[in-house]
């Protein structure tokens, strides 16, 4: 069975899911504990992010790379449309959300973990040891690895035009590329769900996420948006079972 090592709140794992879960792929998680875990990250495919697929002989890295060997190995609802000029659209919009988006996106997720402690240890991994969980959440920015992850004013700003411009496009249809699933439609709904988490990050997390924006009336319908796409690919995941 291939597995899928990953963050579990990770947003680039979240895509990754959401492919496998698309193409109605089974597969295994293998949680990596931040840090230590990585040394394995690293032993198994040569760098230390996540996240890496291992399916059989084959271990890759990027969710990128990994949703182009889904693809390939399972064609079956395509993810990358046919039409080459549709196909373009796609990768310049996934490019987007796995770039800008993911960036500026995680800076404000940290920003807003710095400043609220229920948020901060909703976010640590479920089985990080009580004492340890106690520090970081009576940390401030327990989480935060050094001040360059602060969002500066004008990138939140254009994070919250980009969402507001995605929102208003999302309002009036149901996939960003023609009229189809496409692996441009996952990676956006995967990075903005660190905005606002999703149902599947748990109920300690679901509706939470970057005060500002989680909330923003004219962001809604992305969210939304976002939400029933999820819901549909569960459907797909119950009736592949
Ligand atoms: N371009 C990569 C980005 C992956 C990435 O940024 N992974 C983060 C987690 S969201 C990571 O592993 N960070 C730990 C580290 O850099 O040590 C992808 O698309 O998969």
């Amino acid at each position: 069975m291939m597995e899928l090592h990953q963050f579990r709140h990770s947003a680039f794992c979240l895509k990754v899911r959401m492919v496998l879960q698309a193409k109605g792929l089974t597969y295994q998680v293998v949680e990596v504990t931040p840090g230590l875990g990585q040394l394995n990250v690293f032993r198994l495919s040569g760098q230390r992010q996540v996240p890496v697929l291992v399916d059989g002989d084959v271990v890759l890295a990027d969710s990128s790379t990994i949703a182009r060997h889904l693809e390939a190995k399972q064609p079956e609802p395509p993810l990358i449309p046919v039409d080459p000029q549709q196909a373009a659209q796609v990768y310049l919009i996934e490019d987007w959300a796995d770039t800008t988006l993911a960036r500026a996106g995680r800076s404000a997720l940290l920003q807003a973990a710095a400043l609220d402690s229920e948020l901060r240890l909703a976010l640590l991994p479920e089985d990080l040891p009580t004492p340890l969980r106690q520090v970081m959440g009576d940390l401030p920015g327990g989480l935060l690895n050094g001040a360059s992850e602060i969002i500066g004013k004008a990138e939140r700003v254009e994070l919250l035009t980009s969402l507001e411009q995605l929102a208003d496009l999302m309002q009036k249809r149901s996939w960003l590329v023609g009229d189809a699933m496409s692996l441009a439609d996952l990676a956006v709904a995967a990075q903005i769900s660190l905005m606002r988490f999703p149902a599947s990050a748990g109920a300690a997390l679901a509706g939470k996420g970057v005060f500002g924006l989680s909330d923003h009336p004219r962001l809604q319908p992305l969210f939304h948006w976002r939400d029933q796409l999820e819901l549909s690919l569960l459907e797909k995941d119950d009736s592949a079972r």
